[in-house]
């Protein structure tokens, strides 16, 4: 098996035998945040998505505000899987943006340790139900900005201040079309989900 880091063109769709624990975490997120790229760009095997082209339909009903370029979403979830050391599987399930599709995150959320929480400084304030949803059902997470090109950059710190972080709530940035940046986020919530677990027993 390669590292983490170098993904093995996802030739692995096994489980590797010496893997002795498996986590589920959730990958959320207002629409548009960037889930399903996140989930494929970490995924150690082909992910599962469930795209589907946004139609005329759409509009009024989705939260389209802001995005004119996207033609795609999901509408029930993106899966993927990675090894991040040899002993530790983390199965991810990325949840649908939009806001109509909440009540899809209560099973989804079913068994997850935690969720990492994608957040774009642009829409920054959309982020705060997808907080609260977390919260209301008990789900640990950690928050990730999510940086696009063009978009103003922000110290962490300003961006925990406006999302209202406790102050021990993981905030990482990442690019989530880039491997090396998802991976760190992943660990920074894997860490903080363990040791979270550590100080309960
Ligand atoms: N420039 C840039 N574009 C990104 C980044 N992440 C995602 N995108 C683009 O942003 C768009 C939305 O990304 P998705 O991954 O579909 O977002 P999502 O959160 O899964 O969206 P929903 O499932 O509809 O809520 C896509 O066109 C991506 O290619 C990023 O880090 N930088
Ligand atoms: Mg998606």
């Amino acid at each position: 098996m390669g590292s983490a880091l170098s993904r093995p063109e996802r030739t692995v769709d096994y489980v590797p035998e010496t893997v002795t624990r498996s986590v589920k975490l959730l990958v959320a997120g207002n629409f548009g945040v960037g889930k399903t790229t996140f989930v494929n760009s970490v995924s150690e095997i082909r992910p599962l998505r469930t795209e589907e082209t946004i139609t005329e339909a759409s509009v009024g009903v989705d939260d389209m505000a802001g995005l004119p370029g996207k033609s795609q979403t999901t509408v029930a979830m993106d899966f993927g899987r990675i090894t991040l050391n040899p002993t530790l599987a983390l199965y991810l399930f990325g949840t649908p943006g939009q806001r109509r599709f909440v009540p899809l995150w209560e099973e989804l959320a079913r068994g997850a340790l935690g969720a990492l929480v994608l957040v774009d400084t642009r829409r920054i304030e959309k982020a705060d139900e997808v907080l609260s949803v977390l919260e209301e059902r008990g789900v640990q997470y950690s928050v990730a900005v999510n940086q696009f090109e063009g978009a103003k950059r922000y110290p962490l710190e300003e961006i925990r201040d406006a999302l209202d972080l406790a102050p021990d709530t993981p905030l990482t940035s990442l690019d989530a079309r880039q491997r090396s940046t998802c991976l760190r986020s992943l660990i920074t919530l894997v860490e903080f989900l363990f040791h979270r677990q550590e100080s309960r027993k």
